[in-house]
């Protein structure tokens, strides 16, 4: 299914609150993006997750494009928070749920609040009519894979639902060459945007090189409208290089290699590795992949809104 039905959006709204700005937007064709909290909630820790997502707001507007902040509040899937909404979500002194796209019903049944994944902020953007969705790395297979298999949802998520999302890769501690298997054989289109092979996350290289690549905006939106509108297709994959490559591929490996072996030490499992991984990097390079995150995720916004903008124009 690419497109909600009519009547599937009728049941949606009982739940999902759209900001009016956001909802005006996406009925006149202009370009949106949305931005997940996870990433705010659970992905950095304060006050720099409430930092990067100003930071990403700021970006996509600067561009003219309109951003759509999205969480879980109170049982309500919302499209477009407020800054005090989002404020509240990263309160350092409460701790809230992270929820991937399958724990969105049960969420909102029990009334509870939580940051969204990339996996539950396609399913919300879908919903919405929003084609953009804009984060750090995508969540993959874990290198745990071997031994126990651990595979983020959002692949599967980006698969079915027709958004593109822009990122630097998959977030450096997965097994990128498989993750990057899993996306072919769910038939995401990988498009390299200024490079022609996969990011890795932190760092510029992973030696993976990319079938499909564009120079600009103008190519990205054109190829997207081609696989939304008239293809019907799932969703897609823009990806860029950090900002001035970001570190260097052993410094990250080094990092990731203590990370994992923490992770086995720790006995993590399920949802905490990914955050816990993320941690564990940010205090093996003495808080520089934290900076390249923040700097990446603003990076990624700001493309985002770029090809949202195009993509809007070539509605007309
Ligand atoms: N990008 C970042 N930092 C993050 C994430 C993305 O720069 O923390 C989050 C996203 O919300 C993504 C999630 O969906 O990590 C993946 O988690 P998991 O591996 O548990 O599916
Ligand atoms: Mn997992």
């Amino acid at each position: 299914m690419t497109r909600p039905r009519r009547g599937a959006r009728r049941q949606a709204r009982e739940i999902l609150d759209v900001a009016d700005d956001v909802a005006r937007a996406v009925r006149s064709g202009k370009p949106v993006v949305a931005l997940e909290t996870s990433v705010a909630v659970q992905g950095l820790p304060p006050p720099h997750g409430l930092d990067a997502a100003h930071r990403c707001e700021a970006a996509i507007r600067a561009v003219g494009a309109l951003p759509a902040t999205i969480g879980v509040l109170d049982g309500r899937i919302v499209v477009g928070l407020t800054a005090e909404q989002v404020g509240m979500l990263t309160d350092p002194l409460r701790s809230f749920a992270k929820a991937g796209e399958r724990d969105l019903a049960a969420l909102c049944a029990s009334g509870a609040s939580a940051g969204t994944t990339v996996s539950a902020t396609c399913a919300a953007a879908g919903l919405a009519g929003i084609r953009f969705v804009a984060t750090g790395g995508v969540g993959g297979v874990h290198r745990t894979s071997n031994e126990e298999l651990d595979v983020s949802a959002d692949l599967l998520a980006i698969s079915r639902i027709p958004v593109a999302v822009v990122c630097s890769g998959a977030k450096a501690v997965l097994d990128v060459p498989r993750t990057v298997e899993v996306l072919e054989a769910l038939s995401v289109l990988v498009l390299g945007f200024g490079t022609s092979e996969f990011p890795n996350f932190y760092s510029a290289e992973s030696g993976i090189s990319l079938e499909h690549y564009v120079a600009s905006s103008e190519e990205a939106a054109r190829t997207l409208r081609i696989r939304f509108e008239t293809l019907r297709q799932g969703g897609a994959l823009v990806v860029q290089a950090p900002p001035r490559g970001g570190l260097g591929r052993e410094v990250v490996e080094r990092a990731v290699g203590g990370a994992l072996r923490a992770l086995g030490e720790a006995r993590i499992r399920g949802k905490a590795v990914t955050p816990f991984l993320l941690a564990a990097v940010d205090r093996a390079t003495g808080g520089e992949a934290r900076r390249v995150n923040i700097e990446l995720l603003e990076a990624n916004a700001r493309l985002a809104g770029q090809i949202a903008v195009d993509y809007a124009r070539f509605a007309r």
